[in-house]
Parts: C-alpha cells; sequence; structure tokens
C-alpha cells in the first residue's frame, strides 16, 4: 500500500503540471515610488535584458514559459515582433500576453477610451489596434487590458458619459481582435483616478466585457481591491459566469502594494486557489485562466522576488488542490461549519514540499530556485555588466516625481 506521503506526491503531481504562472517584463527593471527610486546594478535595462531575466526564472523553476510586455515600455517604434518573438525564444521564454499602454502619453491626460475627444479615443483604439497585430505576430493569446481612465473631483465629467465611450470603444477592439486572442479587462478602484476610476470593479469590468463581446473577460488584479473585500468570493462568481479571464498576482498591506505573492496574507491565495480547483473538481476540467504576475519590486533584488512569487504560488497552488471536495460537501451538508473549515485549514497546513522536490527532480529543476539562483551568479554578472551599460548610455540614477 503506498504510504499517505508518497499517494500524496502521485496527486500532486499532475496539478503541478498543470499550473503555469507569467512573468512581468516590468518586474524585472528598476521601478519606484513617487518619493524615489532605488537602482539595481542587476536590474535589466532594456528588452533583451528583460527576456533573459525571464528565461533565467524558466530555467530554474520550469513553470514560468512566458514573459507579458508592455507595448510602449518594451517595444522601440518600428520593432519588428517576429524578431522579438526569436529573442525570447533565444533566451529561453515566449512572449505571452501584450498590455497596451493608455496612460502614459499626454495625449490621455484626460482619459483614452473615455475621453471626450473622438481624435484621443481614435489613437487609444489605434494603439490597441497596434498591440493586437504585435500579439497576432507573436502568436499571443491575450491582450491585457488596463486603464487608468477617471476624474479626480465630483461633477467633473459626467459619469455615464464616460461609460458608455468606454462600452463603444470596447466593442471596437472587440471586433479586431486576431483569432484565438481573449481580450481580458482589468479594473481597479483608486490610482491615478482619485475620484471615479472609470472601470472600479469587478462588476464594471464584468458589465464592460460581456456588451464588448464573447471574447472579453475580466482580469482580477489582486492588488486592485479595497482592503477587507472578499477576493474570492468574486473570484468565485465570476468563475460561475465563465467570465474569469486571468489573473495578476501579488500582495498587499494597504492598497496596490505590489509586494510579492503571499508575503502579507498566504491564506487569501489559497482561498482563490480552492474556488478554482473546487470548481474544476465540479465541472470535470480546468476553466481557461491566465495566471499571471503583476509586481514592482523597489527593495529586494527583481529576480529573487520573482522567485520567491513563483514558488508560493505553486505551493498554494499545491496545498489548494488538497481539500478533500467530498468531505467538504458532507461538511456542507450537515450545516457542519467547523468541519467545513477545517478541510479547507488542514489543506492548507499540509506540507506540499516533498511534492515539489520530486516534481522538480523529474524535470531536472533544482531542487530550491532561489538557493540555485544565488549560487548561479547570475546576478553578480549581470550586475556588472548592466552597470558597465548604464554608465555607457549615460542612464543616471535615482529620479522622483516629488
Ligand atoms: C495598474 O496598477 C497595473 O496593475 C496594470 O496591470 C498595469 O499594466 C500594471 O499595473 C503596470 O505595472
Ligand atoms: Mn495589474
Amino acid at each position: 500500500m503506498a504510504s499517505a506521503a508518497s499517494s500524496l506526491i502521485s496527486r500532486l503531481l499532475p496539478v503541478l503540471d498543470g499550473f503555469a504562472i507569467e512573468v512581468p517584463s516590468w518586474g524585472f527593471a528598476d521601478t519606484g515610488t513617487r518619493f524615489g527610486k532605488f537602482v539595481q546594478d542587476a536590474a535589466a535595462i532594456d528588452l533583451s535584458d528583460k527576456l533573459s531575466d525571464a528565461g533565467h526564472v524558466h530555467a530554474l523553476t520550469g513553470c514560468c514559459p512566458t514573459v507579458a510586455v508592455h507595448v510602449l515600455w518594451d517595444f522601440k517604434p518600428g520593432q519588428d515582433p517576429k524578431a522579438v518573438a526569436k529573442l525570447a525564444e533565444e533566451k529561453g521564454t515566449r512572449i505571452g500576453s501584450i498590455n497596451p499602454n493608455l496612460f502614459q502619453d499626454q495625449e490621455y491626460k484626460w482619459g483614452s477610451f473615455s475621453n471626450a475627444d473622438a481624435a484621443v479615443r481614435a489613437r487609444a483604439l489605434q494603439h490597441c489596434y497596434d498591440s493586437v497585430a504585435i500579439g497576432k505576430a507573436v502568436g499571443s493569446e491575450y491582450l491585457s487590458l488596463w486603464f487608468a481612465d477617471g476624474t479626480n473631483y465630483p461633477g467633473q465629467e459626467s459619469i455615464r458619459a464616460r461609460k458608455q465611450r468606454f462600452e463603444e470603444a470596447l466593442k471596437a477592439l472587440h471586433k479586431r481582435l486576431a483569432p484565438g486572442q481573449t481580450m481580458l479587462v482589468e479594473y481597479k478602484p483608486f490610482e491615478p483616478a482619485f475620484y471615479a476610476t472609470d472601470i472600479a470593479d469587478w462588476g464594471m469590468a464584468y458589465v464592460l466585457s460581456k456588451k464588448a463581446g464573447p471574447r472579453a473577460k475580466v482580469l482580477v488584479d489582486t492588488g486592485h481591491h479595497y482592503s477587507g473585500q472578499n477576493i474570492e468570493q468574486i473570484v468565485a462568481f465570476l468563475l460561475d459566469e465563465g467570465m474569469l479571464g486571468g489573473f495578476h498576482f501579488n500582495d498587499r498591506r494597504y492598497a496596490d502594494d505590489d509586494l510579492t505573492l503571499g508575503s502579507i496574507d498566504p491564506y487569501q491565495v489559497f482561498r482563490i486557489f480552492h474556488e478554482i480547483h473546487s470548481f474544476t473538481a465540479e465541472r470535470g476540467e480546468a476553466p481557461k485562466i491566465a495566471y499571471m504576475i503583476d509586481q514592482s519590486h523597489n527593495e529586494k533584488p527583481k529576480i529573487e522576488a520573482t522567485l520567491q512569487t513563483v514558488m508560493m504560488a505553486q505551493e498554494l497552488f499545491a496545498k489548494a488542490a488538497l481539500v478533500d471536495h467530498a468531505a467538504l460537501l458532507r461538511a456542507q451538508q450537515a450545516q457542519d461549519v467547523v468541519s467545513a473549515e477545517l478541510e479547507l485549514k488542514k489543506a492548507f497546513f499540509t506540507d506540499v514540499s516533498p511534492a515539489l522536490k520530486v516534481w522538480r527532480k523529474q524535470k531536472s529543476l533544482p531542487a530550491d530556485p532561489l538557493v540555485a539562483h544565488r549560487k548561479s551568479g547570475y546576478a553578480a554578472a549581470a550586475g556588472r555588466e548592466r552597470a558597465q551599460r548604464r554608465k555607457d548610455l549615460g542612464i543616471s540614477a535615482g529620479g522622483s516625481y516629488a
């Protein structure tokens, strides 16, 4: 008879095989807050560096085959997307979701898709069409949309007019998606808009996606909720409606803090994954979800923070798969609240590291990707080379917007 440990391992190996998470190109570059930016020698300077770092993370973890790109930050004007796809392949990664940038240019001061000026709306749409074309050229499935649009003061603009402009633009964009592409609509309650963000919560993202067309789905960024909001309930609701498209994972204590996943509340992430596993168990098939990381690291070394996040995601995904759905259902049907809750707790506190160890060994991956990275000398070599290149390029350190 198989021991409990070996049956746990054999249960979890296929679960781990089915889990991949996308890393963000911007997580490898220098970022900061409006009070300052603390540069790191090893931070990526350009797209080639970001692709190298993403490839390195995948080589160590075996579960990050793709990297998200932000069009304006990563693509130079006129850059051939196919050449970028080839470079990615050389670096051991693939281009994943394409993120148009609809918030940085001066034209977007009063919004992009909700701007009262039709010319600005047309410009924003054109940038999205160009992003669709990039996605098509590199074979990306996802166009990932986040809008900074909103207003700062009561009375500033008609909330309903802005909503209607959004509906119109998203519908137009949906019509132009390439075959096989899905558009993800992300929401965020505030920042940079401080009074009324146009897509402020999952309900607004749901309605706008639904109206845009069948290939528009909601993207849940875990950092984009008010403290105390029940994120796993939102996830369960969207799953049940067939409207959950993907995640941007990060952790936060207050708002959109971009902290590494599970650093503040690992049980929250577990509960999100539990909703997904429970849906999968009921339907007999895993829903198609784009698992992505969206984090910017100000203090931690970028690659270490990314590795921590990926390993935490794998661990929590595995733990959540251990919930005994039959036992949970029995407890639920008996209104046995304590036993039901304990089923979740039991899985959460189970040590899944033996399964992760075997999974990594089977794939010839290091037993501990973070330790392996620290031993590899990658960061030191990148630090030397990139620090010199920064000097040569005249890129200066620091800066804030205060
Ligand atoms: C906005 O806060 C956001 O979550 C969007 O997903 C952006 O694309 C990303 O952060 C940029 O860091
Ligand atoms: Mn995000």
